[in-house]
């Protein structure tokens, strides 16, 4: 179903609803009232936080706040719906049985522009690798744009009028709120279970994935994840892996013990030279690089920008050492995948900080990488007690009430060589507005009571 707007959209009888008065909302309600068409706001909150900025900016619009309801969709022609609320809802639902047409910023967002498009997706690196291909383009003389999940939202990169190439970061949510995106490159960076409270399983949450591969001209794919690996792709396929690469592909040529990364037969740069951290910083590398040469972009600019760009605030960065104790902020780890990824870059004597608002999976996977790389484990928020079960016997256990405590209970237990990491595979929602404020708060109590 291609969404196209329509003639409907501006017939009074007719309304357009914008559910979600987000980031998302925001710039779908900018993008309509660029072209004068009218529309209703929807938010489930009865009071959500962005209110008067919207008001101040649309006080035209007409807001409907509070629980969903038939109601609400009365007359529904068209309605956006932003990644924080289920497509699935049954009153949005029962508005398409009715006869509405329903997707999110990203079908709107495809539908407006002829420019190519790459789009990124999996459980984590997204934003890593979304910046690392705007960064490569750019290097190239390419007018490159970053946006999507990765912020600014996808509908607002319009406005630039220069524009030669969009690299968009797509959740799963984002993925499946599209039915018609046809990307020039695709990627799912990797798969390991996330959101699922809102996908029910594993599964569901690789098959919404995959939708990305659905029209790509050129498919990149992780040839060593078993999720991603099985994918029914479209297009070129150019892969990437840990291992020895076949000719076209990319991945890891052993030089005198040391590790390199290649192109086929062809080594490229060594691994110690890459600016970002740990084995997630390798993969994510190649993958650019894949990505990269899908775009046909010069590879002496490619390996210059791995050289230089470190990793994204939050991602697994270096925080600081003092007496020997290393401290690492991974607040954007919330869950499982990112946290085992960052603990298996830092190897051994870990002390593990986590917790928070658990998203779903297989904690066992969890339990045997605390075993193999964690000395301690601090454990804070609403799935604390969760957490402590699952970590029985793979680490000795401590419970704290704030990331403050946590980090005085680790600077209390570390002894030089160990490395202190915040990495909770939790959302943040419990104890913080997001990943970001849980992450700053973090460093200014390593700041404060351990450097
Ligand atoms: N909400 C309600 N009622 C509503 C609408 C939203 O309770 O009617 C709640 C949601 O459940 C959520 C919050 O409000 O807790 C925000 O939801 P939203 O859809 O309004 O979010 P936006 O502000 O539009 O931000 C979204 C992405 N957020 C989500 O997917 C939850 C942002 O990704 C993204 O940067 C932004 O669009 C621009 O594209 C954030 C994120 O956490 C960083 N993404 C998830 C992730 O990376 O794991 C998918």
């Amino acid at each position: 179903m291609g969404f196209a707007l329509q003639k409907q959209m501006t017939d009074s009888h007719y309304k357009n609803f914008i559910v979600g008065l987000g980031e998302t909302g925001l710039s779908v309600a900018a993008y309509l009232q660029r072209q004068d068409i009218p529309f209703v706001m929807v938010d489930t909150r009865e009071d959500p936080p962005q209110l008067n900025s919207f008001k101040h900016r649309f006080p035209q619009a007409e807001v409907c706040l509070g629980e969903l309801s038939n109601n609400v969709f009365a007359n529904a022609k068209q309605i956006i719906v932003s990644p924080g609320i289920d497509i699935n809802n049954e009153f949005i639902q029962s508005a398409v049985a009715q006869g509405a047409e329903c997707c999110g910023d990203i079908e709107l967002f495809f539908a407006s522009t002829q420019t190519p498009i790459v789009a990124i997706t999996g459980a984590n690196g997204k934003s890593t690798v979304t910046s690392l291909v705007a960064a490569m383009a750019r290097s190239a003389g390419v007018q490159a744009y970053a946006g999507g999940n990765l912020g600014p939202p996808a509908l607002d990169l319009l406005e630039v009028d220069d524009a030669e190439l969009f690299v968009l970061e797509l959740s799963s949510f984002q993925l499946e709120s599209t039915q018609s995106l046809a990307p020039q490159v695709s990627v799912v960076l990797n798969i390991s279970p996330d959101h699922l409270d809102r996908h029910g399983s594993v599964d569901r949450y690789a098959r919404i994935k995959s939708q990305v591969y659905k029209h790509a001209n050129v498919s990149v794919v992780n040839r060593s994840d078993e999720f991603v690996s099985k994918m029914k792709i479209s297009g070129m396929m150019i892969s990437f892996g840990l291992d020895h690469p076949e000719d076209g592909h990319f991945g890891l040529i052993h030089d005198d013990g040391c590790p390199f990364l290649a192109q086929g037969e062809n080594t490229l740069l060594a691994t110690s030279a890459i600016a970002l951290q740990g084995e997630s910083g390798i993969l994510n590398s190649l993958a650019a690089l894949a990505i990269g040469k899908a775009l046909s972009l010069p590879l002496v600019g490619m390996l210059n920008t791995l050289k230089t760009i470190k990793g994204l605030p939050h991602r697994f960065s270096f925080v600081g050492e003092a007496q020997g104790i290393s401290w690492f902020n991974d607040s954007k780890g919330t869950n499982i995948g990112a946290s085992i990824s960052s603990l298996r870059g830092l190897k051994d004597n870990v002390i593990l900080l986590a917790g928070g608002v658990f998203k779903g999976g297989d904690l066992r996977l969890l339990h045997d990488a605390v075993a193999k790389h964690a000395k301690h484990v601090i454990l804070f928020g609403q799935d604390a007690k969760l957490f402590e079960l699952a970590f029985r016997g793979a680490a000795s256990i401590h419970l704290a009430n704030s990331i403050r405590d946590a980090v005085a209970v680790a600077s209390e237990l570390a002894l030089a060589g160990d490395k202190v990491l915040l990495s909770p595979a939790c959302a943040s929602f419990d104890m913080y507005e997001n990943y970001m404020l849980r992450g700053e708060d973090f460093e200014r109590c390593v700041k404060e009571l351990a450097l």
